[in-house]
């Protein structure tokens, strides 16, 4: 009997600066309820999903800042799409940016959650690689001030056992990070669920704005094979705030191919029907870690010393 989980991403074009958390989780309830009615078990919404995508502007003003940011989930804007994925039996992933109040004082992240059927978060990921700068660098055509607002994650990568299968989550520009991939990997995980805001231009490294959609597949896909996993990636597309973002949101088998993926840059679903026994072949022959992977020979001194030993 195969183990099949319906997955559905996502993907949402353009969120206007303008545009309210009740006016964006209307979006989101549409593609739920789209998604619940082709026979999705979980529906994937990308990072940030909530609001634009504001590490692209200078912000010096803490109150203007903090407005950016989730202080509770579920809150009072986010409540309906909590509710209707209980009525309809729906898990979802939801990325957000997160202002928490720990160790005394105020933390950010950007954060991602996994909510199961009965609408419980069971699971919830703060992103570890930061992209971009943290000073203020207004000659670029737009900045990322990612490590200016945002602290690195302290809850790990981590993987659990929920609707059927070890689920898995990464934050956008983890994807890029085999490390990321092989953490999950490590712990079983059938199929990771991640969202994405990819710029189409990168100010640092133009000559690879022609290879942005290869490098977001190229890395997703490799990440699936070397694991065993499937994966689903939402991006947040379309020229949002003046920015083009790439789209390509896709599923991805453990096999490394992509079995859907979105045409446009705006709102869309894609669907799948995911056999996650289809991971064991390559977890149980050619990535079976405990018979193959050898760590305790991997470059050792330059592990220790980050460069290579002297000749
Ligand atoms: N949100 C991201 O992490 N975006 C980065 C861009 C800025 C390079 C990414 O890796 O897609």
């Amino acid at each position: 009997m195969p183990r099949i989980v319906t997955m559905a991403a996502a993907q949402l074009g353009p969120i206007p600066r303008s545009e309210t958390r009740a006016q964006v989780v209307e979006r989101l309830l549409v593609l739920m309820r789209d998604a619940a009615a082709r026979g999705a078990d979980i529906i994937v919404y990308p990072e940030a999903a909530l609001t634009a995508f504001f590490p692209h502007w200078w912000i010096e003003d803490e109150a203007e800042l903090d407005s950016w940011f989730e202080t509770a989930m579920p809150s009072n804007e986010t409540a309906p799409l909590f509710a209707e994925a209980k009525r309809l039996k729906i898990g979802f992933h939801l990325g957000y940016c997160e202002l928490a109040h720990e160790q005394g004082r105020k933390r950010r992240f950007n954060t991602a959650i996994l909510v199961d059927k009965s609408g419980a978060i069971i699971g919830k990921y703060r992103k570890i690689h930061l992209p971009g700068h943290a000073g203020h660098e207004p000659w670029r055509p737009f900045q990322n001030l990612e490590k200016r607002y945002f602290e690195i994650g302290d809850l790990g990568w981590r993987a659990w056992r929920t609707m059927g299968g070890v689920m898995g989550l990464m934050i956008c520009n983890d994807r890029r990070w085999p490390e990321a991939w092989r953490v999950l990997g490590l712990q079983g995980t059938e199929m990771v669920m991640l969202g994405y805001n990819t710029p189409q231009h990168d100010p640092a490294m133009p000559q690879t704005d022609p290879l942005q959609d290869f490098h977001n597949h190229l890395s997703m896909q490799a990440g699936c094979y070397a694991n065993g996993t499937w994966a689903v990636c939402v991006a947040k597309a379309g020229v949002e705030e003046g920015i083009m973002q790439i789209g390509g949101s896709c599923i991805i088998a453990p096999s490394g191919q992509i079995v859907a993926q979105a045409l446009g840059r705006g709102d869309e679903l894609v669907m799948a029907a995911c056999d996650l026994d289809a991971c064991t072949p390559y977890k149980e022959t050619m990535f079976n870690f405990a018979r193959h992977r050898r760590p305790e020979h991997y470059g050792m001194i330059v592990e220790r010393t980050g460069s290579l030993p002297p000749d």
